[in-house]
Order: structure tokens, then C-alpha cells, then sequence
């Protein structure tokens, strides 16, 4: 298919999903205005047809899946923003308050005013990078920040929050990408030669995935970076278990909106039939994996039409679709993810109460240190 020739960072300009749903799950990447804009660069977005066969494949495993990413359609990315103001949820905060005590040490383990390039993957609201940048501004630097996520709302949210945050202090070009990253991870050109980049990959997103799935996607990250270059994992560590499961069954029921509207998500991309109200939220800690795994459970035996998945979904009463996993590591287990991913280890910070790390690592000339 001709498509599939065209050079990777042209294709998602290029090529236009069809459908009206799919566009709005990954909206259309614009230029920052408040933050002295720059041109946008594009990675490959997905196609509507390869997101439809994720969908066919990951509901037809056992248990039945759905990949976490398809939460941050408009709906899911604001509602995930209200999650990270809600007393039970405390990564947000406890990584923030990390960040804020540590920036200077970080920023300045990364060149100081040399600092020139600051990556975020899944960058969100990006509220909590806001503290890097100042440091590195009032440090003298004059870093750019490129942000990456699948959501068009949370780079909306990214550009509104940095213009906030910095006003008064000197612009940040900000570069936006619009990119599923688990596809192709293609980062703008560092912005002068031998500048230093730090990429950052921050609240505990690092944990959605299992092991294997995360080394792919780090190891990508470093194979955009040269060596030398920094790269910061936020990672939420093992603690107690009932404060896990707070966060993850609050009392206003935010999360469960949220795990609930993946549905929606779902439905406007196949055109399928998902009732979000005939399931559950169920989202337990369990201990013997060090994680929280989010399911939706049907509370009766459901039929539902897939639409353009094909065919009818029958649940039995009490079976669950399994929605995210958000893992909780150890200092050993997110050093060891950092080193076999190509990056040397080179930092390590944990919040007072040990409920958050921040790992930094350098790249290394070799892939691999074994
Ligand atoms: N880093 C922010 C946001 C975390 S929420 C914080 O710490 O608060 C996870 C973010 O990653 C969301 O903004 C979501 O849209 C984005 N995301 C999830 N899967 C993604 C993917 N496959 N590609 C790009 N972005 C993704
Ligand atoms: C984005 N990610 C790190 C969040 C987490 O905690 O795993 C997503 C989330 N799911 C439920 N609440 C928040």
C-alpha cells in the first residue's frame, strides 16, 4: 500500500483517519500559541483499521483486555486530570512535591543551562514538569519543550498549563507530537548540535505496562537519544496496600468514571454497543504481582454488538474485561528496567514516604550493559 511507504514522520500528516470517532479519541495536533509556537512535527498516529484490529485481538485474549491507552480520549484525559487532585490519589502530589525538591539536583545532573532539549512522553498535563523548566530557566538555560502524547486534550492542557506556569518568566518553544508512542516513537531533530536532551517519563506510566512491553518502549526512547543524553522514569514503589487501594477506588467514584468511559472510547472508534453502566468497577490491589489491575465486570449476562469489530460479544454475568495494570516496583526492579533499556543508572530519589521514586539515568553507547 502506498500509504505504508510514506516516510514516517510525513505519514500521520498525510494520512488522515476516516473516521469521524477515531479523529476525535486522537484530535488534531496544533501549534502552541501561548508558549511562542512552533511548527508541529507529527509521529505515525495509528490507523483507524490497526487500532480496530487492537481492539479485535486485546478483547479476545483471555481475560479480555483492553489496551490502556484508548482511557485518554477528551472525556479520559479530564477526567484522569480531576483523579490527580483527589485526596486518595496520591502519586501526583507525592511525585510533584519530589520533583520540585529535586529539580535543581536534576537539572543540573543534566548540564544545567546546558540543558537544552526537554522531552515528556505521555506528558499529559504536564503540570509537574513546570519545576525542571523554571530550574533550567533561572539556572540561564534556554531549554525547548517537546511533548508527546496520544491525546489531543492533555497538549491542549500541556500548552495552557505552561503558559500559566511560566508566565513572566523567558518563552519556552514548545513542540507538540501527537503520537501513540507505543508505534512509532519519532522525536523532532535536537534543537542545536551537541545540545543536551533530557526525556522524561513520568507518573508512574512506566507501570501500564509489563516488563516486556516497557524495555520496547524505553528502549526506543534511547535509541532517539545519543549517548550522554539524560532520561528521568517516575516510577510508584510498592507500599501500603490499602493506601494503593484508595487511590484506585476513591470516594467520589472519579476512577470508576474513568474506567467506565473507556467504553465510550470504544464505542466511538467501532461503532460497538458497550453499555457502560451494565459493568462494575473493580479495581484491586493484588500483592502477589505488585499491582493494581482495573477491571470492568458485567453484572449480568450481556450480548453486546461489536460494530465494526465484528460479530457479538457475549459476557457472562461477573466476567471481566481487564482494563490497565498500574504496577508498583521497587528501587531494584525500575533500576533494573532503566539499565535494560540502554540507560546507566545514575540517580536514584524516593520521596519521605517511600511511596514514589525518580530514577535518572544517562544513555549508554551500548544498547545493553550484558
Ligand atoms: N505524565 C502525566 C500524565 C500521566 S497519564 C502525569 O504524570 O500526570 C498518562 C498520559 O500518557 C496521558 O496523557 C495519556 O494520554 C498518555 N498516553 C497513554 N498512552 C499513550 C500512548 N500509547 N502514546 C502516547 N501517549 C500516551
Ligand atoms: C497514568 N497512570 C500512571 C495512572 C495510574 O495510576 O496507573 C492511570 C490511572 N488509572 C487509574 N487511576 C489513574
Amino acid at each position: 500500500m502506498a500509504r505504508r511507504n510514506a516516510p514516517e514522520g510525513t505519514r500521520a500528516a498525510t494520512r488522515r483517519p476516516s473516521g469521524e470517532a477515531w479523529r476525535e479519541l486522537l484530535g488534531t495536533a496544533r501549534p502552541a500559541r501561548h508558549v511562542r509556537p512552533e511548527a508541529v512535527t507529527l509521529s505515525a498516529i495509528d490507523a483507524e483499521e490497526v487500532a480496530l484490529a487492537e481492539l479485535r485481538d486485546s478483547l479476545s485474549r483471555t481475560p479480555r483486555e483492553l489496551p490502556s491507552k484508548y482511557f485518554y480520549d477528551d472525556r479520559g484525559s479530564a477526567l484522569f486530570e480531576k483523579i490527580t487532585t483527589l485526596p486518595e490519589y496520591y502519586p501526583t502530589r507525592t511525585e510533584r512535591a519530589l520533583l520540585n525538591a529535586r529539580a535543581p539536583e536534576i537539572v543540573l545532573a543534566c548540564g544545567g543551562s546546558r540543558l537544552s532539549d526537554v522531552v515528556e512522553l505521555g506528558s499529559g498535563a504536564a503540570s509537574k514538569t513546570l519545576s525542571l523548566l523554571s530550574t533550567a530557566l533561572s539556572l540561564g538555560g534556554h531549554p525547548r519543550y517537546v511533548a508527546v502524547d496520544i491525546s489531543a486534550h492533555a497538549l491542549r492542557r500541556t500548552r495552557e498549563l505552561l503558559a500559566e506556569g511560566l508566565a513572566g518568566q523567558p518563552p519556552v518553544p514548545v513542540h507538540e507530537v501527537l503520537a501513540d508512542y507505543t508505534r512509532t516513537l519519532r522525536l523532532p531533530p535536537r534543537i542545536t548540535v551537541g545540545a543536551q536532551r533530557l526525556a522524561l517519563f513520568l507518573g508512574g506510566t512506566i507501570g501500564n505496562d509489563e516488563d516486556e512491553a516497557a524495555i520496547a518502549l524505553l528502549s526506543r526512547v534511547r535509541e532517539q537519544l545519543d549517548p550522554g543524553d539524560a532520561f528521568l522514569l517516575g516510577a510508584n514503589l510498592v507500599c501500603e496496600p490499602a493506601a494503593i487501594h484508595a487511590a484506585y477506588n476513591d470516594a467520589a467514584g472519579v476512577t470508576a468514571q474513568f474506567n467506565a468511559n473507556i467504553l465510550n472510547a470504544v464505542n466511538a472508534i467501532a461503532k460497538s454497543a458497550f453499555d457502560p453502566s451494565a459493568f462494575d468497577h473493580h479495581a484491586p490491589y493484588v500483592v502477589e504481582h505488585s499491582r493494581v489491575e482495573m477491571w470492568l465486570v458485567a453484572r449480568q449476562v450481556l450480548e453486546i454488538d461489536l460494530g465494526r469489530l465484528g460479530g457479538t460479544l457475549r459476557m457472562d454475568k461477573g466476567e471481566g474485561i481487564r482494563t490497565e495494570i498500574s504496577r508498583r516496583f521497587t528501587r531494584a526492579s525500575a533500576l533494573r528496567l532503566l539499565d535494560a533499556s540502554g540507560f546507566s543508572p545514575e540517580h536514584w530519589m524516593e520521596s519521605p514516604d517511600a511511596r514514589f521514586g525518580l530514577a535518572l539515568g544517562k544513555a549508554r553507547t551500548g544498547l545493553r550493559s550484558f
